[in-house]
């Protein structure tokens, strides 16, 4: 199936064309298998503790290196700068567990619950840009695919409710069929849902969703001062520790440090 798949590393006007259009793009081959295995075990271990079932657990990078790597990756960066410039922040990281026969989630757009993202204007501002690393191999449907509407960050509508409550295919859904290693990375406008997963075999995924500086962090209330500690200075900044002169949120505080 039609893929909007664009190269790692720098972000084009083609893939800014593609992005706006569909939403979201696919980039292949970001890790290695061996790497995306070595994210597998860690993502393993930290839902060890779990019961079987859906579930996603944030802050995975202060505890496993393999996933704190994730959060700056090459490939993936010069997208998210491509979009935000050069201020922006870690929002949240969510390792998200779908068990070996498990079945497809709910139609929804990522936003906050508490304020419809919605309500800020339209279309739908791009608040939560999230890369999802797929550690598993997807090429298959029924593979614990994500599923996404192309374009439907655009839609002044939302998706009826009828077909949100049924659960059931739905003729616009594009089911990301990628291999392991591949980044799908998408704005929070788009209506997606976690696809049936047919294997024998956990799957597990990598989720980093970033904001502008002023949005608030997801997945903590505070940093961990041992992960700022011993963290390098470009994923400090991208937890939020930047410099800020001017206080609260004026121009003058120090952008990434890219270079
Ligand atoms: O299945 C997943 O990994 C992603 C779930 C999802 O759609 C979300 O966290 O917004």
């Amino acid at each position: 199936m039609l893929n909007p798949e664009v190269a790692p590393g720098a972000f084009t006007e083609l893939d800014r064309f593609v992005f706006e259009s569909w939403g979201y793009l696919v980039i292949p081959d970001v890790l290695t298998t061996a790497e995306a295995e070595e994210c597998y075990d860690a993502s393993a271990r930290l839902h060890a503790a779990r019961d079987k079932e859906f579930g996603q657990l944030g802050r995975g990078y202060e505890t496993e290196p393999s996933l704190e790597r994730l959060i700056d990756h090459p490939a993936v960066l010069p997208k998210v700068r491509g979009l935000f410039g050069d201020r922006f922040v870690l929002q949240s990281s969510w390792n998200t567990m779908q068990p070996a026969h498990g079945g497809t989630g709910g139609w929804h757009q990522d936003g906050s619950g508490a304020y419809d993202f919605g309500r800020l204007g339209y279309p739908v501002p791009l608040i939560q840009l999230r890369a999802s690393f797929l550690l598993t191999d997807q090429t298959r449907p029924g593979t614990g695919n994500m599923e996404l509407i192309p374009g439907s960050h655009r839609s002044t509508v939302p998706l009826p409710a009828d077909i949100r409550a049924a659960r059931g295919d739905t003729p616009i859904g594009h089911v990301i069929c990628a291999p392991i290693g591949s980044v799908l990375v998408f704005h929070n406008g788009v209506w997606h849902r976690t696809y049936r997963h047919d294997g024998d075999r956990d799957r597990y995924t990598a989720h980093y969703v970033y904001s502008p500086p002023w949005v608030r962090p997801a997945d903590r209330l505070t940093n961990s001062a041992d992960f700022l500690e011993r963290t390098t200075p470009m994923r400090r900044a991208l937890m939020g520790e930047f410099e800020r002169p001017d206080a609260p949120y004026g121009a003058g505080y120090d952008p990434l440090p890219f270079d």
